[in-house]
């Protein structure tokens, strides 16, 4: 059987990748799993029947027979438990994969998301330009700490994993600001994993998406 999942009917990202959407295509890329998308717009993300699935009205969701889930690190540490390939079979080596993914969406996330969106929503406002230096900083500092740990590695802890996955999508959040270009061990990071040739098959499905979406009346 395969597994649905949802995305955007119209990516506001108009199909650069950001969408997280993009790492559940990624995992499921990445492990050979065909799946299938069932776009919605943004008025269908708050219904009933995708609230049920998403109780915040977001996209992705992952559905596959009776089961349900939502939250991108949840979704992709599960499809990782399913297939073999995105998490080391040693168990060690595994919970270590495991804390990967919740530093990409717990620790990097926050700082990277609160910075994008204060010029967004914020840029407007009397305080928005004394408060930048310090959000910055806090991304900066995040960073700095992952090019340490990550040194000359390819990837986080030994073979690319579930955790690389999440933390390089997490990275791409800062496309725009040059803040990453700072630590060229995480920019050759970021590299390594958009040239995976499953990142280069969820990429080109979601630009199809957005590219149908401008070409529909
Ligand atoms: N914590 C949840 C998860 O990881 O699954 C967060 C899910 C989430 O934020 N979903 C967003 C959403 O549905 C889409 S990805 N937003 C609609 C809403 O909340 O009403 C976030 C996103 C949106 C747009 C861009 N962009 O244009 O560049 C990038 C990322």
């Amino acid at each position: 059987m395969r597994p649905t999942i949802t995305a955007f009917k119209a990516s506001p990202d108009r199909g650069r990748g950001l969408a997280r959407d993009m790492r559940v295509r990624w995992a499921l890329e990445e492990v050979g799993q065909p799946y299938d998308v069932r776009l919605v717009t943004f008025e269908e993300m708050k219904q009933p029947a995708h609230m049920a699935l998403q109780p915040f009205g977001q996209i992705p969701t992952y559905e596959k027979g009776g089961l349900a889930v939502f939250e991108t690190g949840a979704i992709v540490l599960h499809i990782a438990e399913q297939h073999a390939g995105l998490l080391p079979a040693d168990a060690a080596a595994r919970a270590r994969a495991i804390a990967w993914i919740f530093a990409a969406v717990n620790t990097l996330e926050p700082p990277i998301v609160e910075y994008g969106m204060s010029f967004l929503l914020e840029r407007d406002k009397p305080w928005h330009e004394a408060r930048l230096p310090m959000l910055e900083q806090r991304v900066t500092d995040r960073l700095a700490q992952l090019s340490a740990r990550l040194g000359e590695a390819d990837w986080l802890d030994g073979d690319f994993s579930a955790g690389d996955l999440m933390m390089v999508t997490v990275l791409q959040r800062l496309g725009s600001f040059d803040l990453v270009s700072r630590f060229p061990n995480l920019t050759a990071y970021m590299a390594r994993g958009a040239a995976r040739p499953a990142y280069q098959r969820a990429f080109a499905d979601q630009l199809e998406v957005f590219r149908a979406s401008s070409t529909s009346p």
